[in-house]
C-alpha cells in the first residue's frame, strides 16, 4: 500500500491513471492517488501561480509560495511522504530509483508549468526528477511515469509476479530476446526453428545468445555495464 499525491495545474490529465494496470491497483486498493489543484492554493482574486523572472527573460516562472501551500497542507494529513519535483534538471529515472521511490509509504509529485520553478521550491522537496533529455510541455507525463513505474513493482499489483523475478534478474541491462506467436508463418517469415524443437536447453541458450547479441548491438552503453558487473 503506497499513497501518491500530485500537485499539478492540470489535475484532469490524471485521468488516464484510472486506465489499466494502474486503474485496477487502485479498485483494489492496493494504491491511492490523489491529485492537488495547484490553482487553489494561487494567490489573490487571480490564483496567480506564476510570475516574471527577476533578472529579465522571457516566459514565466512558478512562484514558491503555492507550491508552499500545497506541499504544506498535503504533508499536514500524511506525515513521511517523499516529495519529488518533476524538472528537466532533475535525476534522470532509472529502474533503481524506481525501487527506492517504492520503499516509501507515500510520495508528492510536483509536476509544474511555465519555464520552471523559483529556486527556492527546491529546498522543500526530498529529490528532483527527470524522465530523460527531451523536452516535454510540464511535468504531468513524468509524474504519471514516476506512479506507474513504482505501482507496478507493489506486492499484488502485477498479476503474475513471475515477471517481477525475471524482471530484477535481468535488471533492465539486458534487452529482451526476440518473441513470437502464432502463425508458424506470417507474409513469409518463419518462427526460428528452435522455438518449435520442444528442446528447453536448446531454446534457453538460443535466447540468452539474441538478448546478448541484441544488448551489444542495439544498447552498447547497457552491454558495457553488464561486462564491468
Ligand atoms: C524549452 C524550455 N526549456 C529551456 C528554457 C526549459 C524547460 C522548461 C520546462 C523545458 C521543459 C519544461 C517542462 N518539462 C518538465 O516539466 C519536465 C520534464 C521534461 O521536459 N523532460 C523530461 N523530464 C521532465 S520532468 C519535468
Amino acid at each position: 500500500m503506497i499513497e501518491f499525491h500530485v500537485i499539478t495545474l492540470f489535475p484532469a490529465m490524471f485521468a488516464a491513471l484510472e486506465h489499466g494496470l494502474v486503474g485496477r491497483a487502485r479498485a483494489r486498493g492496493l494504491i491511492t492517488i490523489t491529485t492537488h489543484d495547484l490553482r487553489e492554493y494561487g494567490l489573490g482574486a487571480y490564483r496567480q501561480v506564476d510570475d516574471t523572472p527577476y533578472g529579465g527573460g522571457s516566459g514565466m516562472v512558478m512562484r514558491p509560495e503555492p507550491i508552499a501551500a500545497a506541499l504544506d497542507a498535503v504533508r499536514a494529513g500524511n506525515r513521511d511522504l517523499c516529495a519529488l519535483l518533476m524538472t528537466p534538471q532533475g535525476e534522470p529515472l532509472t529502474q533503481t530509483i524506481v525501487r527506492e521511490l517504492a520503499g516509501h509509504h507515500g510520495l508528492i509529485l510536483i509536476a509544474g508549468r511555465y519555464e520552471g520553478f523559483d529556486e527556492r521550491v527546491r529546498s522543500l522537496v526530498d529529490r528532483e526528477i527527470s524522465i530523460g533529455d527531451y523536452v516535454l510541455s510540464g511535468g504531468e507525463l513524468p509524474a504519471m511515469v514516476v506512479v506507474e513505474a513504482v505501482a507496478r513493482l507493489l506486492p499484488g499489483v502485477l498479476g503474475n509476479p513471475q515477471s517481477l523475478t525475471e524482471e530484477s534478474f535481468a535488471d533492465a541491462t539486458l534487452l529482451e530476446y526476440p518473441q513470437y506467436t502464432r502463425p508458424e508463418e506470417f507474409r513469409g517469415m518463419r518462427v526460428p526453428e528452435v522455438l518449435l524443437s520442444g528442446d528447453h536447453g536448446r531454446i534457453r541458450r538460443w535466447r540468452e545468445e539474441q538478448a546478448r547479441r541484441r544488448t551489444a548491438t542495439r544498447r552498447p552503453d547497457l552491454s558495457a555495464r553488464r561486462e564491468k558487473s
